[in-house]
């Protein structure tokens, strides 16, 4: 058998907001638009998807969060209705998913190995996070691909982002064995924005956009330094920032996704490819990409 790889690692944030003003047919609510910049390098980013051949997506959810161990999806597929807590006015979105178990206990198994506390979700009526439900959906409008989702272990909130840090690196490194020995060609996501403070005040029209903006702007300067040392390739860096970068912006990097992805894919030394960054309701959200591939690794912003 032929050695399994991740063929790409893309940092996919999930607001609620972009598949509302998608109007997908899954989504119950309806929009005039907005948050183009980002929607439309998702687009962009969803047509190379296309050009690549691989059998599963991972992805790694801030917005599953388990404070015993790490918990893996453990059920063929998953179909149910994920409504946004904070945002049910924007997403009803009925999904109807399938995993690549096989994968999943594989990755489930090699956690486990390595001394982390690991867990399968085998509840057929378990509702899957809404993270997972918009980044792929922005990803794979088609969802033609099964997926494997990984919970988010709570370390950040019970030791600190650096305990964090170790962790997930650990449970990169092993899922990226558990590939390694499946055969299997594998997109990586880690689902989240990068700095986080909330806006206080919705607008009446969410998607009004003249009300869209950063609302802090130590945090968008935080932000561009980490899009710099994207650019720059220079991810060792991005992940020794992070405790300082996490603390200072709120940022969603606390629930562990890009540096899972960054230790499973052996810390790129390579420039990220951009595909757009823009503020949801005040939150920082880059679409990135590492494309190990340097005959297809591409500028793109
Ligand atoms: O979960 C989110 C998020 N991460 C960013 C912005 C808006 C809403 O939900
Ligand atoms: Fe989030």
């Amino acid at each position: 058998m032929t050695e399994g790889r991740i063929v790409l690692g893309c940092l996919a944030p999930h607001p609620p907001h972009l598949v509302y003003a998608d109007n997908p047919e899954q989504n119950e609510p309806i929009s005039e638009g907005g948050w183009e910049t980002l929607r439309w390098g998702y687009a962009r980013l969803a047509r190379k998807l296309k050009t690549i051949d691989y059998d599963a997506i991972v992805i790694l959810t801030p917005h599953w969060q388990t404070y015993i161990g790490t918990h893996f999806l453990g059920c063929d597929s998953f179909e149910s209705l994920s409504v946004d807590p904070i945002f049910p006015n924007l997403f009803r979105y009925h999904y109807d998913l399938d995993v690549d178990l096989a994968l999943s206990e594989k990755m489930c198994e090699a956690a486990r190995e390595v001394g982390l506390v690991t867990k399968m979700m085998r509840n057929p009526d378990f509702r899957v996070d809404y993270g997972t439900i918009t980044s792929c959906h922005l990803l794979n409008p088609d969802w033609d691909k099964p997926l494997v989702t990984i919970s988010s272990n709570r370390n950040r909130h019970y030791y600190s982002v650096e305990v964090m840090n170790e962790q997930a690196s650990a449970l990169g490194a092993a899922c990226a064995k558990a590939i390694k020995d499946s055969g299997k060609r594998v997109v990586l996501v880690a689902s989240h924005s990068l700095s986080h403070r909330h806006f206080t005040i919705e607008a009446p029209l969410p998607e009004d956009m003249s009300r869209e903006h950063i609302y802090n702007h130590s945090q968008y300067v935080w932000d561009m330094r980490l899009v710099e040392l994207m650019r720059e390739g220079d991810m060792q860096q991005v992940i020794d920032l992070m405790p300082e970068f996490t603390e200072q912006t709120s940022a969603e990097t606390e629930g562990g996704g890009l540096t899972w992805m960054m230790a499973a894919m052996g810390m790129p030394d390579y420039p990220a490819e951009i595909y757009g960054y823009q503020s949801v309701i005040g939150t920082g959200n880059v679409i990135a990409c590492w494309d190990p591939d340097e005959e297809t690794r591409e500028v793109v912003l």
